[in-house]
């Protein structure tokens, strides 16, 4: 077998620094494996191999010479019981990148093997201790940069999606034992189930696998976040409601317009939510080389955001060179934003987006209803709940996604009277399928490819 385009040979003995670099109080270096307790008696003081499992002792680390490493304790977890689902033993040894490496060479002339990445995961992943779903949400838990992909991801290790799949997989074999029935006994077949019943079935199945496909769109917000673009023409307001959204001044205002020349960029949140707020230049028609730049960048920033925010200035109302822009929105992603609400003005004229608000920036009057508008915006059916299960990554949507279009053929192929026999391969299709989420067969280059994005150590 394979992992990471190497030869692999489970349970050889594996280390690796389990904490991040840079300087710490503790430090971890993890060994994994068949030899992991003989590799640590051979750097350990004291005699690892009479530890009981569970339990840490206090000694020093010492190198093939017998000098001195460093003070540490050894934590000792032996068999199933542990991360791995091997022999554990963990070094806990000053923190500091030097002293750390110290420490993992030390290991490493004792007979460990460098881990590579993810591959402690890998490991419990092949001992049955995760499933793939899961081995995928420590990497997720790891880089969960807001409380919502918190949720989902700890939702997702403690196997909430591994157990809807399975109920997906449980029904679906439930029809392939009926249509292997109507193989084996064609006449008495039926009496088990109808072709109506099995179509009913397997249309409340399709039609749970596509709610769950669906989620991947707030999946994705969850986990990545969303980035949001701030355009309009000059001197509306953009930058002072950057700033009113961060709560900072973060760029700079004036009354000068053209202010702003390239994208500025900042991060906030957001009902937990991590938001990439730009701003951006100011869209006119210019001669200036510069400005010109400037407003390119602004056109490709709203082209790529996520959502877009129309600044337009109460004040003045809609101009020519709105009416360009507006032109060139891209609507469905669009809130258009009448700033400088405190100042005088006329009736406003009524714009084709679905969602407009009116703020003052500088005086931070209305941003409640336009966060609010930002939320109905980036959520199809309200936010997800805590306890709504969602998938987060491409290879789990591309799967289901598989899983759907076989239970199509199946359904379509039973209404039509095909034979029985055909229809147990699609049966077996959508089985695979959903089986690739959960990893019960997946190839080498896709396990590699998941745990290659890990970092070494987990
Ligand atoms: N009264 C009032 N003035 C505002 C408000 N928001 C911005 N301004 C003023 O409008 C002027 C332009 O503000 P900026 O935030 O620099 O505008 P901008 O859209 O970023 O401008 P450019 O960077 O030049 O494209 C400044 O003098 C601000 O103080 C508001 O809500 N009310
Ligand atoms: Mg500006």
């Amino acid at each position: 077998m394979h992992f990471i385009h190497e030869p692999y040979q489970p349970g050889e003995t594996i280390a690796a620094i389990a904490t991040p670099t840079g300087e710490g109080g503790v430090a971890i270096v993890r060994i994994s494996g068949s030899q992991a307790i003989d590799v640590a008696e051979r750097v350990f003081s004291g005699s690892v191999r009479s530890f009981a499992t569970h339990t840490a002792h206090y000694g020093q680390v010492r190198n093939v010479r017998g000098e001195r490493v460093d003070d540490a304790l050894a934590l000792v977890m032996l068999g199933k019981r542990s991360y791995t689902g091997e022999d554990t033993v963990e070094i806990h040894c000053h923190g500091g990148s030097l002293i750390t490496r110290r420490v993992l060479d030390t290991v490493l002339q004792a007979g460990a093997r460098l881990a590579r990445p993810g591959e402690f995961t890998f490991r419990a992943y092949l001992n049955g201790k995760l499933d793939l779903a899961q081995a995928e949400a420590v990497q997720e838990l790891i880089s969960a940069k807001n409380e919502r992909a918190l949720d989902a991801a700890e939702a997702h290790l403690c196997g909430a999606l591994s157990k809807k799949i399975g109920s997906f997989q449980l029904r679906l074999t439930r029809v392939a034992a009926i249509l292997e029935a109507w193989v084996d006994f064609p006449e008495e077949g039926l009496e088990f189930a109808s072709i109506d019943e099995v179509c009913d079935d397997l249309a409340e199945i399709r039609a749970e696998m596509e709610k769950l496909a669906r989620t991947f769109h707030d999946g994705k917000i969850v986990h990545e976040g969303l980035s949001i673009c701030l355009v309009g023409s000059p001197n509306v307001g953009k930058s002072s409601l950057m700033n009113a959204l961060l709560d900072k001044e973060r760029a700079i205002v004036s009354h000068i317009p053209g202010t702003t020349r390239d994208i500025v960029e900042d991060h906030f949140r957001l009902n937990g939510l991590h938001i990439k707020l730009m701003d951006t230049a100011g869209i006119r028609e210019v001669e200036d080389l510069v400005e010109r730049e400037g407003i390119r960048r602004s056109q490709e920033a709203m082209k790529q955001a996520d959502l877009v925010l129309l600044v337009l200035d109460s004040s003045r109302g809609i101009g020519e060179e709105e009416s360009d822009l507006l032109q060139q929105l891209p609507k469905a992603k669009t809130v258009a934003i009448w700033n400088k609400s405190d100042l005088p003005h006329s009736t406003l004229p009524e714009l084709e987006f679905t969602h407009s608000v009116k703020v003052s920036a500088t005086q931070r009057l209305g941003l409640e209803e336009l966060h609010a508008a930002i939320d109905k915006l980036i959520w199809t059916e309200g936010p997800p709940s805590k306890e709504e299960v969602v998938i987060t990554t491409v290879r789990h949507r591309e799967a289901l996604g598989k899983a759907i279009a076989a239970c199509d053929q199946l359904i379509s192929g039973l209404r039509s009277g095909l034979s029985p026999e055909f229809l147990t391969i699609e049966v077996r299709g959508c089985l695979n399928a959903l089986g690739m989420i959960l990893g019960t067969n997946v190839g080498e280059d896709i396990l590699s490819a998941i745990f290659s994005t890990f970092c070494i150590g987990k």
